[in-house]
């Protein structure tokens, strides 16, 4: 069995479009495990860190204002960890091509979408490149305490009276 977890982020136009359910229902195909969820309001720096390796594209700048939730008005994303035998191929295929015009139409991106005239590529869900990308990925979006599966090291540190867990 090769288990791997996946970091997928509904986008703000799948909020805006009040597609959060019909994500989800796609993405129960997969047979996979939540195994965490929360709703986040994205700083620019966690924008930034999470596309640092597009860093030098032209659309650098209107991808983090996008992921921000700044081009809908819906400064929120939802993001979710999928855990399970072929997480990352089985979530990418739901998802679709990157391009949603190139993307399979049954799929996410080819089914709900679009390229703005501005040339922005809103394609509703982001999913993990591969395994690499998706431990990076989901130690900036979540915290050992907010997964409900031990997926990678993580250490005990004193927090003024609390004891908490942060990725080793
Ligand atoms: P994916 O999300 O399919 O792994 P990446 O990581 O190459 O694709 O791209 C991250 C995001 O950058 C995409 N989801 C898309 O919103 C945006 N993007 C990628 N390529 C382009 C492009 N040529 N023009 C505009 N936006 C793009």
């Amino acid at each position: 069995m090769n288990n791997s977890a996946a970091l997928i982020l509904i986008k703000p136009d799948g909020l805006k479009k009040s597609l959060t359910g019909n994500v989800l229902a796609r993405l129960s195909e997969t047979k996979l495990e939540i195994v965490a969820a929360r709703m986040v309001r994205v700083s620019k720096k966690l924008a930034e860190e999470h596309y640092q390796s597009l860093s030098d594209k032209p659309f650098f700048k209107a991808l983090v204002q996008y992921i921000q939730g700044e081009l809908h008005d819906r400064r929120k994303v939802m993001a979710l960890v999928y855990w399970g035998e072929d997480a990352i191929r089985k979530c990418r295929n739901l998802a679709g091509a990157t391009n949603p015009e190139e993307a399979e139409p049954t799929s996410i991106r080819g089914s709900y979408g679009r390229i703005t005239t501005g040339g922005i590529y809103e394609n509703v869900i982001h999913v993990s490149s591969d395994e690499t990308e998706a431990e990076r990925e989901i130690k900036l979006w979540f915290t050992p305490d907010e997964i409900i599966v031990d997926l990678y090291p993580s250490k005990e540190i004193k927090e003024g009276e609390k004891k908490v867990k942060v990725w080793k």
